[in-house]
């Protein structure tokens, strides 16, 4: 498939005499909004843990959802937005028409949320070592120790949202949980370098109602390289 600047060049070649300013094509193209990204493996890499129907419809219906509402709410409220980052929309959500704002925190929330979430999984995730490890042990005690207070996270948060790993204030990091599609960045805390979907959606075809099945199943595909190079961007 051609892209929107190359069907525009190729036009643009076979008729030399039409010429499209600069600008006003970069305006139009900032007017697509936000794009679903592509999966960082392939929908069955995860599996026996996540299951490929579930990533599938996960990343293309679910996630695909929250783009396509964000990208129609500013452009009806707040098309200036478009061409922003997504971290610059979540950012100023005090700018925006009240009308917007609730639905963008929650589709612009589920667009880096589950951006950030397909990038700290992988098949062959590894395990946690050198200054992470360290971090963590300081944190929790141990690794073990670390994944039971998750879990616990994970399970007690009611109804629909997000475990996350932060970097902390008394000790190196610290676990919150965020409801709905918020997190921490929302109420002007830190980045978060891991973070867990417990919505529904995300284990119910696999594991029912057995949510902590799931998150026990889901350490085994966290991306610990990924986790460490999130903690060297927080520092
Ligand atoms: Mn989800």
């Amino acid at each position: 498939m051609m892209t929107r600047r190359e069907a525009m060049t190729v036009a643009a070649g076979a008729a030399a005499a039409i010429l499209v300013p600069a600008a006003s094509r970069a305006a139009d193209e900032a007017v697509a909004g936000f794009t679903l990204g592509k999966l960082p493996y392939t929908p069955d890499a995860l599996e026996p843990h996540i299951d490929a129907e579930t990533m599938t419809i996960h990343h293309t219906k679910h996630h695909q959802a929250y783009v396509t509402n964000l990208n129609d709410l500013l452009k009806k409220n707040a098309p200036e937005m478009l061409s922003k980052s997504i971290e610059e929309v979540l950012a100023n959500l005090k700018a925006l028409p009240e009308a917007a704002r609730q639905g963008v925190r929650n589709n612009g929330g589920g667009h880096w949320n589950h951006t950030f979430f397909w990038n700290v999984m992988a098949k062959d995730g590894g395990a946690p070592k050198g200054d992470l490890l360290k971090k963590i042990d300081e944190s929790f005690g141990t690794l073990d120790g670390f994944k039971k207070a998750f879990t616990e996270a994970c399970t007690k948060r009611f109804g629909s949202g997000w475990a996350w790993l932060v970097p902390g204030k008394d000790k190196p990091l610290a676990i919150v949980s965020t409801p709905n599609q918020d997190n921490p960045q929302m109420e002007g805390g830190a980045a978060p370098i891991l973070g867990c979907d417990v919505w529904e959606h995300a284990y119910y075809l696999k594991y029912r109602n057995l949510r902590a099945k799931y998150v026990e199943a889901w350490f085994n595909v966290v991306n610990w390289d990924a986790v460490a190079a999130n903690l060297d961007k927080a520092k």
